[in-house]
């Protein structure tokens, strides 16, 4: 019998107030997922999604196209009334209010690989649920930099060939896939678990000249396949889209890697830390992968800034351990 969403979130709650919470801010943001799953498909039909809104630059200092907006929107319309306090959002320079007496943060990119919208490549909407209650944070800022340890539930939804949330509740980490006739997300995997060991690597290859040594070191190791040190032939997939290239990792294995380097703005690599790494990381550990800043666990990282940087390594375990001794 297949398990849907929403009977899997009331299995998950009980009676529990605080997981009640959790399960209907998870529940919003996936139904918000269908509305930009449905907006994503219009593909060629809607190009001007694609189109950069003036020449303003979000909060993350990236460019907004039309759809990372729309996607922002449809995301805060669902979680109005339930139980998120604030949102934090990399289209969004400060933390948006929700509902005062909400006892959770939630924390979104609303459209990442927001390059491939275009395209016709999957994109995606990543979000980490935070505990929140306002005698315990000066600001709802403050709220939103909790170490990702504190994450209640992470996630992403995938808007691909199918339409797929990938899930943690703290409890291992789940796949549903939307099944377009009955509307409703259906239990795929109970229990995703990202092989050890891999020979498969993702990385912007065309930065190498850019890294740091380490990685670079570990990289030209990879390539040298067989003949070199790691003594096997590796394969490199890179489709530019994050959740889309873990996606593929929670498949069949594999190791992402967004270094630090060079460049001016990349000296933290580029994504985010806590809307993007936080809960990758999460629902990384929660498959029994690994997920560092080359040397250091996400997890365990104390943010900053609500915008800030980390570089991420993240995927097969043994391979993630392997990238840290480069170091
Ligand atoms: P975005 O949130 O603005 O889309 O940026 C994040 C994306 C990731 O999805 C992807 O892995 C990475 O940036 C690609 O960056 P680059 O084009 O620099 O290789
Ligand atoms: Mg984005």
């Amino acid at each position: 019998m297949s398990v849907t969403l929403q009977a899997f979130l009331r299995d998950y709650a009980g009676t529990d107030p605080r997981k009640l919470a959790v399960a209907d801010a998870v529940s919003r943001i996936a139904e918000a997922g269908i509305a930009i799953a449905d907006l994503v498909a219009q593909g060629p039909l809607a190009d001007h999604f694609a189109k950069v809104r003036g020449d303003e630059a979000n909060a993350g200092g990236d460019t907004q196209k039309e759809l990372d907006v729309i996607a922002e929107e449809a995301i805060i319309a669902k979680l109005k009334s339930g139980p998120v306090a604030f949102l934090g959002s990399e289209e969004s320079e400060t933390p948006i209010p929700l509902n005062a007496d909400g006892s959770l943060v939630v924390a979104v990119d609303p459209l990442d690989g927001s390059s491939n919208i275009d395209t016709n490549v999957s994109v995606g909407t990543i979000y980490s649920v935070l505990p929140y209650d306002a005698a315990s944070f000066p600001d709802p800022t403050a709220a939103l930099m909790q170490k990702g340890s504190a994450q209640l539930a992470a996630g992403f939804l995938i808007y691909g060939p199918s339409t797929v949330l990938v899930s943690t509740l703290g409890a291992g980490t789940q796949v549903f896939a939307l099944d377009r006739a009955s509307g409703d997300f259906i239990l795929a995997k109970a229990a995703v678990e990202i092989a050890a060991a891999t020979k498969e690597y993702g990385v912007n290859q065309s930065n190498m000249r850019h890294w740091e040594e380490p990685m670079r070191r570990y990289i030209e190791d990879c390539l040298a396949g067989k003949d070199g040190p790691r003594a096997k032939d590796f394969n490199m997939r890179w489709v530019g889209s994050m959740v889309a290239d873990a996606f593929r990792i929670f498949t069949r294995g594999g190791v992402y890697i967004y270094s630090g380097d060079k460049r001016k703005g990349y000296e933290n690599g580029r994504l985010r830390l806590i809307y993007e790494a936080n809960p990758v990381a999460f629902i990384t550990e929660q498959a029994q992968g690994a997920a560092t800043d080359g040397t250091t666990r996400i997890l365990d990282i104390t943010p900053q800034k609500l915008h800030q940087r980390i570089p991420l390594v993240f995927g097969s375990r043994e391979e993630v351990a392997k990238i840290a001794s480069y170091y």
